[in-house]
């Protein structure tokens, strides 16, 4: 096919032109809202997509079991964007499907290694889930758990299995839909004070 320049141009103006007017038309396109996307407010029909909006600052460990227990425990949690990297867990707002008194989620991001730490309230049935809303939006790939240092709690209260989760929609860490980013298991023989680092595959 052998077309100029000149027509090729054309014919896309015109295509343009018929976009642009089917655009203007009401009700032809609908733009829904949602995680990352908003609506020109000056112009309904447009889409506005931030892509910084779809990194979550919600961050938490959800742990469905620990080495047996009634609780769960660990004294820190590190987060980080890259193995090996600075901790942004901390400065966050931290929360937690349940605590024991004077182990609040708050201990599991102070950025002190020994007890107290956080715990999950004795008895309540897993999964029970720790986490924060990080101060600055940013894709967990490592974290770090710290074990409790104390020789019987340590081996017994660390979790055993968990899966790290985001959430882009929560306003409590309570609330909201989760993804699961990664999930580890048979993490048991948990020495005191130990400290295990947890990569995304
Ligand atoms: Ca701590």
């Amino acid at each position: 096919m052998n077309v100029s320049l000149k027509k090729l141009t054309d014919a896309l103006t015109r295509l343009q032109s018929q976009i642009n007017a089917l655009s203007a038309s009401a009700g032809v396109l609908s733009i829904v809202a949602g995680a990352g996307i908003t609506v020109d407010a000056t112009n309904p029909q447009h889409p506005v997509v931030s892509l910084t909006a779809l990194i979550p600052k919600f961050w938490r460990v959800y742990i469905t079991a620990n080495n047996g227990n009634a609780v769960a425990a660990v004294d820190e949690i590190e987060m980080s964007a890259a193995a090996g990297g600075a901790n942004i867990a901390m400065g966050g707002t931290p929360f937690a499907s349940s605590s024991l008194s004077g182990w609040p989620p708050s201990q599991a991001f102070d950025g002190i290694n020994v007890d107290p730490g956080w715990a999950s309230n004795s008895g309540t049935a897993f999964p029970q889930y720790v986490g924060t809303k990080l101060a600055t939006a940013t894709k967990v790939n490592s974290i770090k758990i710290h074990a409790r240092n104390e020789a019987t709690a340590a081996p017994s209260q660390a979790p055993q299995a968990f899966t790290i989760q985001s959430s882009l929609d929560s306003t409590t860490g309570l609330d909201g839909t989760w993804t699961n980013e990664w999930s580890v298991t048979g993490q048991t023989g948990w020495a005191v004070g130990e400290t295990r680092t947890f990569t995304r595959p």
